[in-house]
């Protein structure tokens, strides 16, 4: 069949949107007609070629939901008509890591996901020409109709707006669960933020829910604070007008009976290096755990004294915010629907398909949350 879709043909280069041809499901595949997709900045990213793994052409977007409207052979965990969204972390369920109950990485098929390809190694999309466009994160949700593995999917309720729930597809889950899953934040804990945008202000409801007392946020952007506010900052800091924000995070955090002072929990996501080692040497010396979220460009490296890790604090990563995609997902759609987290106030622009790349523009001038593409 033929699909409209935002094609991204060389890096650094707005998406085209353009018909392409889309084959239907093979053995353990759907095919799902995504109704709405998010734009994360791991789309950004992979767009401007900092992304080690990024491939072109290819059809990005990894943030959607959508109805399944045809199965391949042998699949038997959903039907058309369900409503599903799409895993770019999926569940096999049978593999070693889903099995280990350690990690959510499943790693079924990761390799031919990172190729840009479906697990028997061949891609669904191609030009009218025939060329072949490469998957994106198994996802591809900039495409009206894309084909995902079976276990690539979860099914969701069929009263949730697709409008909203795409957002749990990535930055909803990455950060509540990077709270919740990862850092397993307790009752009373003070914590850090370091960028307040998609992921970040997620990761604030994801504090509140947890019951942190102190949530301080960094980011380099005044507008971000309303919002933040709204979604839980107690405390916000613009680095731009601070020394030294580590020392004012231990000056924050210190009590008189703690003149140590540091974060117990501190959570990158940002993406940039400078800012990950800030955010480990705000933690607590003894027990303070710092949380990767943002994803670093091709060659970037992170450093720190190892007296950091020597005198206690924890440096961890966190994908997909730990969460196992087809056990968790619906759950937190549920959270959703029951009022337990909000989602709405963060999509800050819906857009037509044909107008993506004011997405990428609202983005870039730091204008935008969340904008969001309803087909
Ligand atoms: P975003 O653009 O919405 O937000 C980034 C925020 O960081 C902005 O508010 C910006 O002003 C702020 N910022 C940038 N540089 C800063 C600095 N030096 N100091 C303080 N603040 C700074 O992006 P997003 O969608 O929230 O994504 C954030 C990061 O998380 C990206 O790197 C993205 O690729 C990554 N991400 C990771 C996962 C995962 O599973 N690990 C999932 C989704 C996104
Ligand atoms: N391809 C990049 C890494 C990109 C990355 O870290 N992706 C996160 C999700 S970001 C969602 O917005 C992730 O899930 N990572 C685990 C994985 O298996 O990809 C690179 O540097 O090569
Ligand atoms: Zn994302």
């Amino acid at each position: 069949m033929r699909t409209r879709a935002a094609v991204a043909l060389e890096a650094g280069k707005p998406l085209e949107v353009m018909e392409v041809n889309l084959e239907g499901p093979k053995a353990g595949e759907v095919m799902v007609e995504i109704k709405a997709t998010g734009i994360c900045h791991t789309d950004e990213f992979t767009l401007s070629g900092a992304d080690p793994e990024g491939l072109f052409p290819s059809i990005l977007g990894h943030e959607g939901a959508g109805v399944v409207v045809e199965v391949g052979p042998g699949v038997t965990s959903v039907k058309p008509g369900d409503h599903v969204i799409p895993l770019y972390t999926p569940e096999c369920r049978q593999c070693a890591s889903c099995l280990s109950g350690k990690t959510n990485l499943c790693t079924a098929i990761r390799a031919t996901q990172g190729q840009g390809l479906m697990p028997d190694g061949t891609s669904r999309f191609s030009m009218l020409d025939g060329t072949p466009i490469f998957h994106y994160m198994g996802c591809s949700t900039f495409s009206n109709y894309t084909v995902l593995p079976e276990i690539a999917v979860a099914k969701v309720r069929e009263d949730a707006p697709f409008d909203k729930i795409c957002y749990i597809g990535c930055g909803v889950t990455t950060g509540i669960g990077a709270v919740i899953n990862t850092a397993k934040v307790e009752i009373g804990a003070k914590a850090v933020v370091f960028g307040l945008g998609g992921i970040g202000l997620n990761v604030l409801q994801g504090l509140r829910l947890a019951g942190a007392d102190m949530i301080i946020g960094v980011d380099l952007n005044d507008d971000k604070k309303p919002m933040a506010e709204h979604f839980g900052m107690t405390h916000f800091i613009n680095p731009k007008n601070c020394e030294n924000v580590v020392q004012e995070i231990v000056n924050l955090t210190k009590t008189p009976f703690d003149q140590i002072g540091g974060a117990d929990y501190s959570f990158d996501c940002t993406g940039n290096v400078k800012v990950m080692r800030d955010a480990l040497e705000c933690t607590h010396r003894g027990w303070g755990q710092s949380i990767i979220i943002g994803v670093a460009p091709a060659g970037a490296e992170i450093s720190t004294r190892p007296f950091q890790l020597v005198t206690g604090r924890v440096w961890k990563g966190t994908a997909f915010g730990g969460a196992r995609g087809r056990t968790d997902v619906p759950q937190i759609v549920d959270w959703y629907m029951d009022g337990k987290i909000e989602i709405d106030p963060m999509i800050t622009h819906t857009l037509s398909l044909d107008d993506i790349n004011k997405g990428f523009d609202l983005m870039h001038a730091g204008e935008s949350i969340r904008s969001v593409v309803l087909y």
